[in-house]
């Protein structure tokens, strides 16, 4: 019988979905030594929680998160709300020696970041930040490739992230559901919320950025807040930014990121160019994963189209046949599944709070070379 692993999980919105499905999913598919209990949901609202704990079938609920982090039953804390909570509550729940399960990112600047890291790290208590997109089987079997030399030296990352869902000036900032426009609760706009993904991504696949030189935009200046209809104020984050970046291994990077990309929806893409091969990737295409190898024969020289879909492919041997795709839900499930595999071999997970502290001292750069308009050293610990 697997162990007993009670989760008390703290927001209801689309990470809390994504995260409840994979603690229901992950021992259906993955043979664990353990098994998260959903023991406890908690949210300000009683009604609204109630709803999502029936829904999910978490066992108890609470509102209020104090409450929670005290609860003797509780082994596990998993933040599933905004980048503002992220901090008092990781600590909080560390203090206790709960187990710290934190959505990306991390937090809303590398100071909160670093406190958070420094406080999982001195209760000695195992953590991991939900970067899901890593368990995209495609880019696992990228960072495969890579670590089988396959790109050889790498010259150049190229990484783009776009959306499209905030160029109407009617839509509001802050509250529930827009919290990711509000400057307070966010902590940034596309750079704490998609760059941070492509950051976390090229971290993992080409090592350490260095230095970086950025621009940011606010195209839409002001606008109401969803909590005080009539009430308009200046909108705080960054709609768009671009930065090139000098990778510690010498390569050169290009990150663009915007919600103002009509027709793009979740277009995550990056593209790595070495001496031995290149690599090129799409999350809206999200099961293939293009690769280029120098070493084919002249007659053969091509772009490989490789349907990430075979038992050989990192995480599929878990799921169907080849051929049979899997989806954008199943990164959680994985994440999952690796952080409970390196709870019980106790050799931890990747990220955990000190790695994506990384990405957030890389956002912390980008802001502020985007002010200054100067290239700035990322800092590092
Ligand atoms: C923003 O729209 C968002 O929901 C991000 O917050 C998620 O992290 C991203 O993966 C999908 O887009």
């Amino acid at each position: 019988m697997p162990k007993p692993l009670n989760i008390g999980i703290i927001g209801y919105g689309f990470m809390g979905r994504a995260h409840s499905n994979a603690y229901r999913k992950v021992n259906q598919f993955f043979t664990l030594d353990t098994q998260p209990v959903l023991k406890a949901a908690c949210a300000r609202s009683e009604d609204t929680i109630r709803e999502f704990a029936d829904n999910w079938g978490w066992e108890s609920i609470e509102t209020d998160w104090r409450a929670l982090v005290a609860r003797d039953d509780i082994d596990a804390i998993d933040i599933c709300v905004p980048n503002n909570l992220h901090r008092e509550i990781a600590i909080a729940a560390a203090q206790a020696g709960k187990i710290v399960l934190c959505e990306k990112p991390l937090a809303r600047n590398a100071q909160e970041g670093l406190e958070m890291a420094q406080a999982v790290e001195a209760a000695g208590v195992a953590n991991m930040v939900w970067f899901n997109y890593r368990r995209i089987p495609a880019i696992s079997l990228a960072k495969q490739l890579v670590d089988e030399g396959r790109v050889g030296r790498c010259f150049h990352y190229r990484a783009e992230y776009l959306q499209d869902w905030t160029i109407s000036p009617e839509l509001p900032q802050g509250g529930e559901t827009l919290w990711r426009l509000d400057i307070d609760a966010a902590g940034s706009g596309v750079t704490g919320d998609l760059l941070a993904h492509s950051i976390d991504t090229a971290i993992w696949l080409n090592g350490p950025i260095a230095s970086v030189t950025a621009m940011t935009e606010t195209f839409i200046k002001e606008r109401e807040l969803q909590d005080e209809p009539g009430v308009v104020q200046p909108v705080g984050i960054d709609d768009a930014c671009a930065f090139l970046v000098r990778f510690a291994n010498g390569s050169m990077g290009t990150f663009e990121s915007t919600r103002y990309a009509r027709g793009r929806k979740n277009y995550n893409t990056f593209e790595m160019n070495g001496d031995a091969g290149s690599l090129s990737f799409d999350l809206e295409d999200a099961h293939r994963l293009q690769y280029f190898d120098d070493g084919d024969d002249d007659h053969v020289h091509g772009w490989r189209d490789v349907l990430v879909t075979d038992s050989e492919h990192p995480y599929m041997d878990h799921w169907w046949v080849p051929g049979c795709v899997i989806g954008y839900e199943h990164t959680f499930i994985h994440a999952l599944a690796d952080f409970l595999k390196g709870l019980e071999t106790g050799e931890g997970t990747q990220p955990d709070f000190r790695a994506a502290l990384q990405t957030q001292y890389v956002c912390d750069a980008v802001l502020e070379s985007a002010k200054t308009g100067r290239w700035v050293d990322v800092a590092g610990d």
